[in-house]
């Protein structure tokens, strides 16, 4: 009886929470980010999946700019974005790879 009312309250508290900063994934196959446009919010952040069988190099321009660097065939790399704006987000190798990524 007494577990059961620490599980309830620990459920509770659980629902009772703000809304959880998410991930979202963006994949790269074909030379292409899919999808190529993303609405996020403040906090969230973008898993860069490569899975290509070539190896990806991730720029963030905007305003909270970053490079990502390589991502080799297979592997990922995660940014977070706290700041809102207007992001575009390209390959170094393969220029014509192109995301906007909007945060609010
Ligand atoms: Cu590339």
């Amino acid at each position: 009886m007494r577990l059961a009312a620490i599980i309830l309250a620990a459920q509770v508290a659980l629902y009772a929470a703000p809304a959880l900063a998410e991930e979202v994934t963006v994949g790269q196959a074909g030379k292409m980010f899919t999808p190529d446009a993303l609405q996020i919010k403040v906090g969230d952040s973008v898993k860069f999946n490569n899975d290509d069988t070539v190896t990806h190099a991730v720029m963030v321009a905007g305003p909270m700019p970053s490079n990502l660097g390589p991502i080799k065939a297979g592997e990922a790399k995660e940014v977070t974005f706290d700041q809102p704006g207007t992001y575009e987000v390209k390959c170094a190798i393969h220029p014509k790879m192109k995301l906007t990524i909007t945060v609010q």
